[in-house]
């Protein structure tokens, strides 16, 4: 329904593009409908099969999955940078009937084939492959006529299989009803502004929560927008996307907009066309909200807290600066229910921390197939795994995740109030603190840090010392200085570019031999 409403208002419109080709919406209906056709004639697929996508950000991708839609089947959202194990895990774990893909080195389609041939009810499993080099890429996987299969099902179904953000361990699956979906997009689309003539650039995978509905590729469909697929996420790139293609929405990741702030490309380009910039994913450091403006000039910022399990908080376009760059929002809906609460499970006040529970009308109730049961409570609230503070106007600021903060002999450090102030410090471009194993004081904390791009170059990068001397003077109590600290080139992301906190924990515990500034 939502492409066919698009398609309806805006056919001759162009829906979206990627380096190579473009669609209008009447295209983008038409090419889904014939490979939907496709996947229910040749492939014999039915409604409610699970099928894997995993597709770089590129046009094939909106058509596939309008396809899945369209025909009921349910996409199983991997991420492009899914390495073979994660894609057959999630084969695995959802008994897809199918694969779609588009081919590359990697050849994940012919690793798979190797080792599945059936779903679990001995059907054919099928992988379907596109080709990226030809004009259309799907072109050997269509029908000729462009009629829907009238199988989408009814509203109330399960849509899709979302992959939860957890740091630790596989993902769970997560689904996702089409019309508890809507709703978050609809508002999505909403609070974040767009409308017909807005221009929404995909930096960020596409298959992600964020990238798909906050307000992502479904809200911009919603809207009858312009969708532009970016398929590299260095500063020249983004930018000279946003110059060219007078991009007016983008969703990024915190370690990228640091890189971004940081880069040399940043007030080369045109990006006068850019009223929001969306920052969710991870905690945006207050720094480095603040130095925004000076990389987007007239956009406004807008801070993005969500959940590929539901809750998704926005911080609204005409709220005050304060609450822009010291808050993470409030929720879409009323009907959203936040519950702040201590150990014992019971509420807190507003202004002091707590752990997040949530339930309301986008959240999901257990995971697919009921793993994890503990994640929620009796009465249905989910359980979050993040610390935050709620104020009185229903603004919540995110302190971290619980499995984050440190424990260094019984004094509680979170991680992001030492990197908030790391980030302040002008030679800094990025700093992240994870706790690790240490046998005197329990849990002792590490800093890694990524120096500013100009301190590089100019020779004066800050050296441990420095940097500890540094938090000492900005009044940090003595226990929050960081034990170790490195400094280091890059981080470890997660397949959507978070910052590996995991990562980082786990190479501390092994430091290379030869690193100079490993902890004996
Ligand atoms: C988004 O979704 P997931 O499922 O990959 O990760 C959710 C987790 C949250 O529980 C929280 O720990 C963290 O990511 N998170 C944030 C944050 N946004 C997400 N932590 C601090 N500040 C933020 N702004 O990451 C996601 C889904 C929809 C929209 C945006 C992000």
């Amino acid at each position: 329904m939502l492409l066919e409403d698009a398609a309806q208002r805006r056919g001759a419109a162009e829906a979206v593009r990627d380096a190579r080709r473009s669609l209008t919406y009447t295209e983008l209906l038409d090419g889904s409908r014939r490979v939907a056709g496709a996947l229910v004639e040749r492939y014999g697929l039915r409604p409610g099969d699970r099928a894997v996508v995993q597709f770089p950000n590129v046009v094939d991708y909106v058509e596939v999955i309008f396809a899945l839609f369209d025909a009921g089947v349910l996409p199983v959202f991997a991420l492009a940078s899914h390495g073979i194990a994660d894609i057959t895990d999630l084969v695995e774990r959802s008994d897809a009937a199918a694969f779609l893909t588009v081919a590359d080195d990697r050849d994940h389609a012919g690793a798979l084939a190797q080792t599945r041939s059936t779903t679990s009810d001995g059907r054919t499993f099928h992988c379907i492959v596109g080709d990226p080099d030809a004009a259309d890429p799907l072109a050997a996987h269509r029908v000729d006529a462009a009629s829907s299969t009238g199988r989408s099902g009814a509203p109330s179904d399960i849509a899709f299989l979302q992959l939860s953000g957890g740091t630790t361990g596989a993902p769970k699956l997560i689904g996702r009803t089409h019309d508890d979906y809507l709703y978050s997009v609809r508002a999505s689309a909403e609070i974040c502004g767009l409308d017909a003539t807005s221009v929404f650039g995909v930096v960020l995978p596409v298959s992600h929560n964020f990238t798909m509905s906050s307000p992502g590729i479904l809200g911009a469909v919603h809207a009858g927008a312009r969708i532009v697929m970016v398929d590299a996420t260095d500063a020249r790139t983004v930018l000279d996307a946003v110059a060219t293609q007078r991009i007016t929405h983008l969703s990024a990741v915190p370690p990228l907009v640091a890189a971004w702030l940081d880069s040399p490309e940043a007030g080369r380009h045109d990006v006068s066309s850019l009223t929001v910039l969306g920052v969710g994913g991870a905690k945006l450091a207050r720094a480095q909200a603040q130095r925004v403006p000076g990389l987007f000039g007239s956009a406004t910022l807008q801070q993005v807290f969500g959940m590929a399990e539901g809750l998704v908080n926005y911080t609204r376009l005409d709220d005050d600066p304060e609450t822009i760059v010291g808050t993470q929002g409030r929720p879409i809906s009323p009907a959203d229910e936040v519950r702040v609460v201590d150990a014992d499970g019971q509420p807190v006040a507003d202004g002091v921390e707590g752990a997040l529970q949530t339930r309301g009308p986008y959240t999901i109730r257990n995971y697919w197939g009921g793993a994890s049961p503990e994640s929620f409570t009796e009465d249905g609230f989910y359980r979050t795994g993040d610390r935050v503070v709620r104020d009185e106007r229903g603004y919540v600021t995110v302190v971290g995740r619980d499995k984050d903060q440190i424990n260094r002999a019984g004094e509680k450090i979170a991680p992001a109030e030492i990197e908030g102030v790391l980030v302040t410090h002008p030679a800094i471009r990025d700093a992240s603190v994870v706790g690790v194993p240490d046998d005197r004081l329990g849990e002792r904390s590490v800093a890694y840090i990524i120096p500013a791009a100009a301190a590089v170059a100019g020779g004066d990068v800050p050296d441990p010392i420095a940097v500890r001397g540094f938090l000492r003077e900005s009044g940090l109590a003595r226990f929050k200085i960081p034990d170790d600290v490195f400094i280091v080139d890059d981080f470890p992301t997660t397949a959507v570019g978070k910052i590996s906190k995991n990562s980082q924990r786990a190479s501390v515990a092994t430091p290379a031999l030869d690193d100079p500034l490993a902890p004996e």
